[in-house]
């Protein structure tokens, strides 16, 4: 998989993909992240990518000039399965979203910025808008990271132990229950003993059941 992230902002985004899984991801051969900066297609002298709202009030717009040439320049190279902005008037992002998106071959992922881009880039050159959230970021980059990440993470081969990613929260609508490693005490503090006792039933079951206690307790409307 390949995902372009096209930004006004290229730095937020340096860290992220060279870290950890992300890193696997790519030395594997699974999943390549590559970001671009939204200002290498401008064509005014200032790499303006952002002007006025026609009709007033407050706040720039990302203009569409730049971003429909970063498209088509990406597209150009390669098809791609999703244009994807992320924007928090956008469907909240959750696993199902991710799991099928890990599924894609390639997708370009624009951030927003300032007071949002032209509509005309939103009607004509996205296939789908995701919001991680309800809250507001400054811009989508940081949110561009995390979209990345859940769809990554989850690509088989990426994670080393297959299963681990189906047993994450969420693969099944139940968080996921607790974990407990060495020491089996630690100040007094007992790991569970059903965990040291080597029955494999029994402690499935009590994974299960501790999931959906935690479940009804933290997420009760996962449940629904
Ligand atoms: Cl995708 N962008 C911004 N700017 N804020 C957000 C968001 C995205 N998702 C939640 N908040």
């Amino acid at each position: 998989m390949r995902i372009d992230i096209i930004t006004c902002l290229p730095g937020l985004l340096v860290g992220p993909f060279d870290q950890s899984i992300l890193k696997i991801a790519k030395e594997k051969g699974l999943a390549e992240v590559n970001v671009h900066d939204l200002r290498i297609y401008t064509n005014n002298k200032h790499k303006n990518v952002d002007d006025y709202a026609y009709g007033g009030g407050a706040g720039m717009v990302l203009t569409i000039e730049p971003i429909d040439r970063a498209i088509s320049h990406l597209k150009s190279e390669r098809d791609y399965d999703e244009v994807i902005y992320m924007t928090p008037d956008g469907k909240k992002l959750n696993q199902n979203t991710s799991n099928e998106l890990s599924l894609k071959g390639n997708i370009i992922i624009l951030c927003g910025h300032y007071k949002g881009v032209d509509q005309r880039v939103r009607d004509h050159l996205i296939t789908r808008e995701i919001s991680i959230g309800d809250y507001v970021l400054s811009g989508g980059e940081l949110a561009a990271a995390v979209l990345a990440d859940s769809i990554i993470r989850i690509i088989p081969g990426v994670i080393n132990n297959e299963s681990s990613a189906l047993t994450d929260s969420f693969q099944d609508n139940l968080l996921a229950p607790p974990v407990y490693s060495r020491p089996a005490e630690y100040k007094g503090w007992k790991v569970p003993e059903i965990l040291t006792s080597g029955h494999e039933k029994k402690i499935e079951d009590w994974r299960f059941n501790k999931a959906l206690e935690h479940t009804k307790k933290n997420r009760p409307d996962l449940l629904d």
